[in-house]
C-alpha cells in the first residue's frame, strides 16, 4: 500500500531543516490557478492573499507561462556584462507605459527599494549639491520597505528591526498621514528624498487621506526634495489604478516597483526615474548578476501586457467596493473597521481574544477562503484580480458564515 504524505509531514520537514523566520498559516499548498490554490491532499481554496500582491494576475497566468517558458528555453541569463536582445524592449515597453525616462532592473522589492535610496543619495550630492555623508531620506513610521540592514534601519516595528543593528543611518522618520510633520522635517536642506507607500500594507492596509499624497508631493517640490513611491505591493492595478498615486495624479520623481512586475513567476522589481535621477549612477555604481536578465523582462513584459489588456485596474476598482459594502454589511461586533482601495483591503478584529484574527483565518481556510492576519488584529483581504464578480460574491457568503459561525 502507497504511504500517505500528508500536509503535517511537509510542515515537520520545513519546521526540522528550515529557518524558524515565519509563521504560516497551516496549509500546504501545491497548485495554484487564477484566483484558486490547491493543497497537497486536493482541497481547493480561494486565495485572498496573493502572495502580498505578486499574483495581481492570477496563478500560473497562461500567457505569462508561456512568456517564461518560451524565453528559459532559448536565454536566461548573460549577466550586464553583455546586453540581451529583452533587456531594452522591457526597458522601452515600461518607460513608456508609465511615463519615465529610464528605468533599472533588480530582482526582489527590497533590491529595488536599495536602488532607489542609492539613487536619491547621488542625485543629491551630484545634482542638489548637498555636502558628501550629510544626506537624508525621510520615511513614514509604520512602514514596511523590506528585510536587509539598511531597510530594516529606518522600520519603527521591532520585530523588523530588534536586535539587528548598528543601523545605517541618514535615514529620519515622520509621522504617516501628517503633512505638517513632514513640513517640518522638509526643513533640513539635507533632505534628498521622501519615501513612501502610497497605503502602507504591511501596517495593515492603513490608507491615508484623500490629498495626502498630493501634499507630500508639493512639499518635496517646493523643497526641491525628491518624492519617492514604494508601489511594490500597491501598484500594478492592485488599489484600481495602475499606480496607487494616481488616484491623486501624482507622479512619483522615483518610481518602485516589484511583486506583481513578474505576476508571481520570477522575482523582477525595477526602478523607473528621469534622467537627472537616473544618470547620476554611472557604469560599475549599481547592479545586480540576475537584474535585467531576458527571462525576467520576458515575464515582466507579458506581467504588464496582463494588467492592461485585462483591464485589471478597472476590475480591481469595481470588485473592491462591492467587497466593502458586502463585509460592512455584515451584521457582526466581530470587525470594527474595513478599510481599503480596490482589491487591497484589511478589516480590523474586534475581540478580547488577541489571537481571534489568527483564529478565524484558520476557521476561513476550512471554509476554503486563505488569509493571514497582520499585527495581530488585522486580515487583508487581496485576492487576484482576475476574480469574477460571481466568485467574489461566493467569498462574501464564506466570510459571512465563518464570522457568523465564529465562537472563540
Ligand atoms: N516594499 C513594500 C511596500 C512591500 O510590501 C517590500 C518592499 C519588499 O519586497 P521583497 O520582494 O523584498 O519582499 C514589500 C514586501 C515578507 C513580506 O515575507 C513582505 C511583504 C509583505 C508581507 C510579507 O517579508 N512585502
Amino acid at each position: 500500500m502507497q504511504e500517505v504524505i500528508t500536509a503535517q509531514y511537509y510542515i515537520d520537514l520545513e519546521d526540522q531543516h528550515g529557518a524558524h523566520n515565519y509563521h504560516p498559516l497551516p496549509v500546504v499548498l501545491s497548485r495554484g490557478e487564477g484566483v484558486y490554490v490547491w493543497d497537497v491532499e486536493g482541497k481547493r481554496y480561494f486565495d485572498f492573499l496573493s502572495a502580498y500582491s505578486a499574483v495581481n494576475q492570477g496563478h500560473s497566468h497562461p500567457k505569462i507561462v508561456k512568456a517564461l517558458t518560451d524565453q528559459a528555453q532559448v536565454l536566461a541569463l548573460t549577466s550586464r556584462a553583455f546586453h540581451n536582445n529583452v533587456l531594452g524592449e522591457f526597458e522601452k515597453y515600461a518607460t513608456s507605459l508609465f511615463g519615465y525616462d529610464k528605468l533599472l532592473p533588480m530582482n526582489t522589492g527590497a533590491e529595488g527599494v536599495e536602488t532607489a535610496i542609492k539613487l536619491c543619495r547621488k542625485w543629491a550630492y551630484t545634482v542638489k549639491g548637498v555636502e558628501e555623508n550629510k544626506a537624508v531620506i525621510l520615511v513614514a513610521c509604520g512602514n514596511f520597505h523590506g528585510r536587509t540592514t539598511t531597510i530594516v534601519s529606518f522600520s519603527c516595528d521591532p520585530s523588523s528591526y530588534g536586535g539587528f543593528g548598528p543601523y545605517t543611518p541618514g535615514f529620519r522618520t515622520v509621522a504617516y498621514n501628517d503633512l505638517n510633520g513632514l513640513e517640518e522635517a522638509l526643513k533640513d536642506k539635507n533632505v534628498a528624498a521622501f519615501m513612501v507607500e502610497p497605503i502602507q500594507g504591511e501596517a495593515g492596509v492603513f490608507v491615508p487621506d484623500d490629498g495626502y499624497l498630493k501634499g507630500a508631493y508639493e512639499l518635496c517640490k517646493k523643497n526641491n526634495v525628491l518624492f519617492v513611491a514604494d508601489e511594490i505591493q500597491t501598484g500594478l492595478a492592485r488599489t484600481g489604478k495602475m499606480l496607487c498615486c494616481d488616484h491623486e495624479d501624482v507622479r512619483p520623481d522615483v518610481l518602485i516597483l516589484g511583486k506583481a512586475l513578474s505576476g508571481g513567476l520570477y522575482p523582477v522589481s525595477a526602478v523607473l526615474c528621469d534622467d537627472e535621477i537616473m544618470l547620476s549612477i554611472k557604469p560599475g555604481e549599481h547592479g545586480s548578476t540576475y537584474g535585467g536578465n531576458p527571462l525576467g523582462c520576458r515575464v515582466a513584459i507579458a506581467a504588464l501586457e496582463v494588467l492592461v489588456e485585462e483591464k485589471l485596474a478597472e476590475n480591481a476598482e469595481r470588485l473592491g467596493k462591492i467587497l466593502r459594502d458586502e463585509l460592512r454589511a455584515i451584521d457582526t461586533d466581530l470587525i470594527s473597521l474595513v478599510r481599503g482601495k480596490g482589491l487591497l483591503n484589511a478589516i480590523v478584529i474586534n475581540h478580547k481574544d488577541p489571537k481571534a484574527a489568527w483564529k478565524l483565518c484558520l476557521k476561513l481556510r476550512d471554509n476554503g477562503l486563505l488569509a493571514k492576519p497582520t499585527h495581530g488584529d488585522k486580515i487583508r483581504f487581496a485576492p487576484p484580480l482576475v476574480m469574477t464578480e460571481e466568485q467574489l460574491m461566493e467569498c462574501v457568503e464564506i466570510i459571512r458564515k465563518t464570522i457568523e459561525e465564529f465562537t472563540v
